[in-house]
């Protein structure tokens, strides 16, 4: 299965290397309709310390929902208080839906009507449907000088300060209908259809925006999108949608996820907690066990459910979350070095068990577990007031991650998982890094690692760059070797390439010897 992966995301390409605070927790809600929302949600983080990189803008920071536009009555002068919440570490990431709102005077329309970049009827007129703007019009992205206009668009939005762009309705999604299969789009340098245009339209916007924010910041693009192809993974991450605050939606985030990844969409996530309905504070807590494992991490929810962000709960909601999230950023070095394997070799960040091994048919319909890379095993309760957790384990010794306690593969074992515990398991010769907890990416400098290692002698590589750019393209990373010392408590360290800084200092801490 591993060389299925690697060969089919080496034809349809692979998830490039992304920032490291694209890693890091993220906080949004449709329903955030002001700046003061805003600084209010990013000021508990801090003052409730628990870790929080991101903070998400959805429709209502727009006038009237015209993309590429800033709502200023209520949301102050543009992107002052993104500066505001950049002071405390937060990035900010704002949606762009493609629907351009039909407005005469509206430069983004007037430039797209005198341009000719929008999709036509077969007489040849503007096709118009509705989305949130009321009346709008669909670009054309498969011509590729309307793919470069809308990228030299996302420059408005970095120059606010703006560290991401969330695609959104990009099925293209309408409110009057579906697009009639006829709509005349460009394919390329040829005439085509709604018809044979619908299953790339969400691609091909999320590759002009991708190539929009590279140009505009010099950046690794942190792209979300909402429809995508074949592929897409290339230019952005996905979410899985409008899922809802319910239990069967939790159970379904590990497959689907394992899934995406199998397909080369490494970096996916679904709306921790729920999108729509009210989330409970169970819910949060468990859900927020399989965001700390999930390669996004997004906390997000709909106008008109419960809000559910942690202080939304009691006091123990709030420790939990702390807890995972706290336990994300030490892990975010293991993150950050499976998204350099996955650049090399497609493989995802969290896998099914039957990726690893595909011979034990106790593998082939486990949904209620996954590994996060080939050694760390994290089997999450998804029901309802369960406090115990049927875990099965691979052939090979698994080490309790917190305790150390080996446990022989090739069985189950029925584990204790109150509601602030998530069971982890590392096989033998596991090596996990950590970094030191920081509240975001960039507080502190990460110059100490310290190294978890489990028996066995295995052999860990751990990668380091500039977290941001394209540097390491020309070599501007570190890369080092761990490797066991057989029969012996001992672990040797080579630099296998020597392009960055290195640490001030590597500590090792063994578990389960
Ligand atoms: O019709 O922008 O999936 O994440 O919050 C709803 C508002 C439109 C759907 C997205 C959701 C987002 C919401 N959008």
């Amino acid at each position: 299965m591993p060389q299925v992966v690697e060969g089919y995301t080496w034809l349809t390409g692979r998830t490039p290397l992304p920032q490291l605070w694209t890693l890091g927790y993220h906080q949004s809600r449709w329903g955030y309709e002001s700046a003061e929302d805003i600084r209010e949600v990013a000021g508990h983080y801090r003052k409730l310390r628990i870790p929080c990189d991101t903070i998400h803008f959805d429709i209502d920071y727009m006038d009237g929902y015209r993309v590429f536009t800033w709502n200023e009555k209520d949301f102050g002068a543009p992107g002052v208080v993104i500066r505001e919440i950049a002071d405390s570490g937060f990035k900010s990431v704002c949606i762009i839906d493609p629907g351009v709102k039909l407005d005469p005077g509206y430069a983004v329309y007037d430039e797209g009507m005198e341009q000719d970049y929008f999709a036509k009827t077969p007489e040849g007129q503007t096709y118009v449907n509705a989305v949130w703007p009321g009346d709008a019009v669909y670009p054309d992205f498969g011509n590729p000088e309307v793919r470069s206009w809308w990228a030299k668009k996302q420059s408005y939005l970095t120059g606010l300060g703006v560290r991401g762009t969330w695609n959104d309705m990009n099925e293209p999604a309408s409110f009057r209908g579906e697009l009639p299969a006829d709509v005349v789009f460009t394919d390329e340098d040829k005439k085509s259809s709604h018809a044979a245009m619908h299953n790339v339209y969400g691609h091909l916007m999320a590759k002009a925006t991708y190539e929009g924010l590279k140009q505009a910041d010099g950046k690794r693009p942190f792209v979300i999108t909402r429809a995508c192809y074949a592929g897409t993974q290339k230019y952005s991450t996905v979410w899985t949608g409008d899922n809802q605050s319910l239990w069967s939606h939790l159970q379904m985030a590990v497959p689907q996820l394992c899934n995406l990844g199998l397909s080369g969409f490494a970096f996916a996530g679904t709306d921790v907690g729920g999108f729509g309905a009210d989330c409970t504070p169970e819910l949060l807590c468990r859900w927020v066990q399989v965001g700390a494992f999930s390669p996004l991490f997004r906390n997000h929810s709909s106008k008109g459910s419960t809000r559910q962000e942690p202080w939304q709960f009691d006091e123990t909601t709030i420790a939990v979350n702390r807890k995972f999230i706290e336990l994300r950023y030490r892990l975010l070095p293991y993150f950050y070095d499976l998204f350099h394997e996955c650049e090399k070799t497609g493989l995802p960040i969290m896998r099914p068990l039957v990726l690893h091994y595909e011979d034990d048919p106790e593998t082939f319909n486990l949904n209620g577990e996954f590994l996060v890379g080939e050694k760390l095993l994290v089997a999450p309760v998804l029901e309802q007031g369960a406090v115990k957790k049927l875990v099965y384990l691979p052939e090979g010794t698994w080490y309790d991650f917190e305790t150390g306690r080996p446990y022989e593969g090739k069985q189950y074992y029925m584990v204790d998982a109150p509601l602030d515990v998530c069971p982890m398991f590392v096989k033998e010769g596991g090596m996990i890094p950590t970094w030191e907890l920081c509240q975001y990416v960039g507080e502190k400098p990460y110059d100490t690692l310290k190294m978890l290692v489990f028996p066995g002698n295995g052999t860990y590589l751990h990668y380091r760059d500039n977290g941001a750019d394209f540097a390491y393209r020309d070599g501007a990373y570190h890369l080092y070797e761990f490797s066991g010392v057989p029969g012996q408590k001992e672990v040797s360290v080579k630099l296998l390439h020597e392009g960055y800084t290195p640490y001030r200092e590597i500590v090792f801490e063994t578990r389960g010897f």
